[in-house]
């Protein structure tokens, strides 16, 4: 339906601007229902342009009045904007127009949260605040005043004249609208500084309502060791007195990079041991990064038009996911990005939402905010530093940000920097940016006279609008083991680019056991025949630390799809195995806490449809944990010394080494609960005094079914916290069991504070369901109804969650006859609404197609 959509944006359709912007002054008047905003737009023509119409963007305007260097014009309005007949010229365009922030409930433009006004502008949202090129390859400078008596205001730059009920802000970087930011209100700040590598000094401030001070020492933390990181790694430095960061309630994804003044999900950076978990201090740390880190990769070096997405995005995840490694530890963080990639990326290039890494065609930007996008990019920058290595990869980044700073580029102009200062002809790596789905790569070894052989094969699946594939450039990282557990070729990466390909290790006295995709060194999905005892083997062996804990998830894989296909009971060989690696001290305990993980239900459900068959959901899900509850019978001893001898003792410290000791602990004592019953539980619920120890007990003693008690003395604790408050909607709706979990949702919805308008309370309750995928895909089709009727109730008010929502029936298709009934009859009651945002239009037009 994408194809057909007359609203489709083509990258081939590209033109370069006709006018360019010099610099902007924008004044704001601001209140709740009737925003004034002056703008001073000076423009001059662009040399490089094919054409001299000049358009300016804009959506849900008032105009009041236009002027050409002073004199007044009356500009034709037209869908989505405004046309003027302009001078040849340089030439000052001004408007003045108003905007109601109170009644913006699509959290795009200038809207309210919580009484404070702030701004999203990424990436088509500017021009809901005034006409003007809303694309990124129109930079300039701003200059903003604010007119308000909020007692704090703040704009992008660095701060100017502040007086009685107005204050300045000059950005001097030229920049695209999508990084313009406002905020005005009443909160206060938590503040620091931070002295840069060539002794500036900035101040940093973190501006929240008051009773969310207490919640902002970590992220302080988190962006001075950002900002010190940047400049340590990548010769980054900050380039403004000020970094303002400010925490909404009320935002549609996690954070956002607008020039120095960054604009977080309150859930994004709010944090105290009482309320926040472990999970939650990482994933803090890693967005101040992200967003930090922006100000190099995507303001002072900027796409040229939203299909370059993937220029910052991926490149930005990748940089962050470096600095956690960095922070704590890469292998761990290794194992998370994959499983991420596999749970979130893989089922996404699997279905009817693939699309290139750099899409050809949308309809709304906003839908490629994606997986794709944003982890897949990353992979293939990790990918493009493996193959040119360290030093090339710091030489094609120094070269970048020399040649581009103060520029609107394209993946052309990244992949030119790395073949200009490697030497190496990326035409075939440019692939991964164009085409969709993920390879496979079979693997066949041969073994003789000392030689041991390696087959590589690769072959990417169709995908929507393309068919056939090309082969890619797949560096596959391998080593060999002996078969005493030595390693007797250490990890080498051997570069896959034709369909097919052998590698061959001579000299070897004995057949190797080969370590393939170690580091899980490319985005592929590896099939290999593989028998459970070399998996073992690799699991107590491998001394690479991704494939140690891969060999144990394609052991559980493996026996997990045996019962379920085949009716077999658990495999009490794994299981051993699997003892044997958790009680290994020399291993780190959060390793040993992801060891302890089985595979999602989302991922069996894909392998068995792979496999030919309607994946059951209900089966799935009952084999999870009959093989949790053979781990846990099997393995209590080992398990009860993991929970005593690991606790962390003294004051919390949200650090990484303690933190993944509670990692193990609580995976030790969910297992444990299923044979003990639920009095540990209660005890670590009762002395708990951090969120970690908290929820973790909660959650164990609710899918025991026995955690009532406590669910109420959370509720009554925690009532005030809305981060918190998210958690126990969330809890309730994910570790229900798949028969009560859409009634849970359903009661959920009724309670007085699920305020299903503010999209972290939405998304609590309705992305557990989804995350829920026995309880989701209940028979009866009574999740589907119940997601559905709520999906449109939001669509009107708020089209960009709505439409990121969708995506919990992306996987309908795989499903049986039954369920396949149900879910297009639901997607079709959605596409067929009267008044449907082009969002979710889009999204479930491509899902019916
Ligand atoms: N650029 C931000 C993500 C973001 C994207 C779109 C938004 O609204 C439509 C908001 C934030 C990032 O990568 O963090
Ligand atoms: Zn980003």
């Amino acid at each position: 339906m994408t194809q057909h959509d007359p609203r489709t944006v083509y990258l081939r359709d590209y033109t370069p601007p006709a006018y360019l912007v010099d610099e902007v002054r924008l004044t704001f008047r601001l209140a709740p229902h009737a925003t004034r905003v002056l703008s001073e737009i000076r423009f001059r023509p662009n040399s490089e342009a094919t054409h001299r119409d000049f358009f300016l963007h804009g959506e849900g305007l008032e105009l009041i009045s236009a002027h050409v260097d002073g004199e007044p014009v009356t500009p034709e309005l037209v869908e989505g904007g405004l046309r003027l007949d302009a001078p040849d010229a340089p030439f000052t365009f001004a408007a003045e127009v108003e905007i109601d922030p109170e009644n913006n409930t699509a959290l795009e433009g200038l809207y309210r949260s919580n009484g404070m006004y702030c701004t999203q502008c990424e990436a088509e949202g500017f021009r809901k605040i005034t006409y003007y090129p809303d694309r990124p390859d129109v930079m300039a400078s701003f200059h903003v005043r604010i007119e308000s008596d909020a007692p704090v205001l703040l704009s992008n730059g660095n701060p100017g004249e502040r007086g009685e009920g107005f204050a300045e802000w000059s950005d001097p970087w030229p920049k695209p609208a999508y990084l313009f930011a406002l905020v005005a209100g009443d909160l206060v700040a938590h503040s620091d500084s931070f002295t840069t590598m060539s002794g500036r000094e900035v101040a940093l401030n973190l501006w929240v309502r008051e009773a969310d001070i207490d919640k902002c020492a970590f992220g302080m933390e988190a962006l001075k060791k950002s900002m010190k990181w940047d400049e340590e790694v990548y010769g980054r430095e900050y380039d403004l007195d000020v970094f303002n960061i400010v925490a909404v309630d009320d935002f549609n994804m996690g954070a956002m990079e607008n020039k120095g003044l960054n604009i977080f999900n309150s859930s994004a950076v709010l944090a105290s041991p009482e309320t926040a978990t472990d999970a939650d201090f990482e994933r803090i740390e890693a967005i101040i990064a992200h967003e930090y880190f922006h100000n190099w990769t995507g303001n002072r070096v900027t796409c040229r038009d939203w299909f370059q997405l993937c220029l910052k995005e991926g490149l930005t995840v990748f940089r962050d996911q470096q600095f956690t490694g960095d922070m704590r530890s890469h292998a761990v963080k290794r194992i998370d990005d994959a499983m991420l990639l596999r749970a979130a990326q893989f089922r996404e290039d699997n279905g009817p939402l693939a699309h290139p890494v750099r899409p050809e065609s949308f309809v709304e930007i906003n839908n490629f905010y994606t997986v794709t996008v944003y982890e897949k990019g990353a992979e293939i920058v990790g990918m493009l530093k493996r193959l040119v290595g360290e030093e090339g990869y710091r030489k094609a980044l120094d070269l970048y940000f020399e040649r581009h700073d103060g520029q609107a580029v394209t993946i052309e102009d990244w992949l030119k920097v790395f073949e200009e200062a490697t030497g190496r002809d990326l035409s075939q790596f440019a692939r991964w940016y164009t085409q969709a789905g993920t390879p496979r790569v079979h693997v066949a070894e041969d073994w003789s006279d000392g030689r041991c052989t390696l087959t590589l094969r690769q072959e990417t699946p169709p995908t929507p609008g393309q068919p056939e594939k090309q082969p890619v450039v797949i560096p596959v990282a391998v080593g060999l083991l002996n078969p005493n557990g030595d390693e007797v070729v250490p990890t080498q990466v051997l570069e896959l680019t034709e369909e097919e390909q052998s590698f061959a290790f001579d000299g070897l006295a004995a057949r190797p056991v080969p370590s393939i995709l170690r580091g899980f060194s490319a985005p592929v999905i590896l099939r290999q025949v593989q028998t459970d005892e070399t998996r073992a083997f690799l699991l107590a062996h491998d001394t690479d630390p991704f494939n140690k804990w891969e060999a144990g998830r394609d052991l559980a894989r493996a026996g997990l799809l045996a019962m379920i296909q085949d009716g077999d009971g658990p495999d009490a060989g794994y299981i051993d195995a699997l003892g044997r690696a958790v009680a290994d001290e020399s291993l780190d305990p959060a390793f040993r806490a992801r060891l302890l993980a089985l595979p999602g239900e989302d991922e069996l459900a894909q392998a068995i449809f792979e496999a030919g068959q309607a994946p059951d959901p209900t089966a799935i899900f009952e084999a999870r944990e009959a093989l949790r509850q053979a781990i846990a019978d099997r393995l209590g001893d080992v398990l009860s010394r993991l929970y005593d001898t690991h606790q962390v003792t003294g004051p919390y410290s949200p650090k990484a080494a303690d933190a993944g000791r509670r990692a193990l602990t609580n995976a030790a004592l969910s297992l444990l609960s299923l044979s003990e019953g639920g009095d540990r539980a209660r005890v670590q619920y009762r002395t708990a005094d951090n969120m970690t120890q908290q929820i973790a007990a909660l959650g164990v003693l609710v899918k025991l079914g026995e955690g009532e008690a406590e669910l109420k003395a959370f509720e009554d604790q925690w009532r005030h916290e809305r981060l918190v408050m998210n958690k126990w909607f969330g809890l309730q709706v994910g570790a229900a069991r798949p028969e009560a979990a859409v009634g849970i949702a359903e009661a959920l919805t009724r309670h007085p504070d699920f305020d299903w308008k503010n999209p972290n309370r939405f998304r609590a309750v309705f992305g557990a369901l989804a995350g829920n995928t026995a309880g989701f895909h209940e028979p009866s089709g009574a999740g589907y109804k119940l997601l559905a009727d709520w999906l449109l109730k939001l669509d009107p008010l708020n089209p960009q969650t709505t439409a990121r929502m969708t995506q919990a029936f992306s996987t309908w298709k795989r499903y049986d006859e039954s369920r396949k009934r149900l879910i297009r009859a639901e997607l079709e009651r959605i596409f067929e609404t009267e008044g449907l945002s082009r969002d979710t239009s889009e999204m479930v037009g491509r899902m019916l197609a």
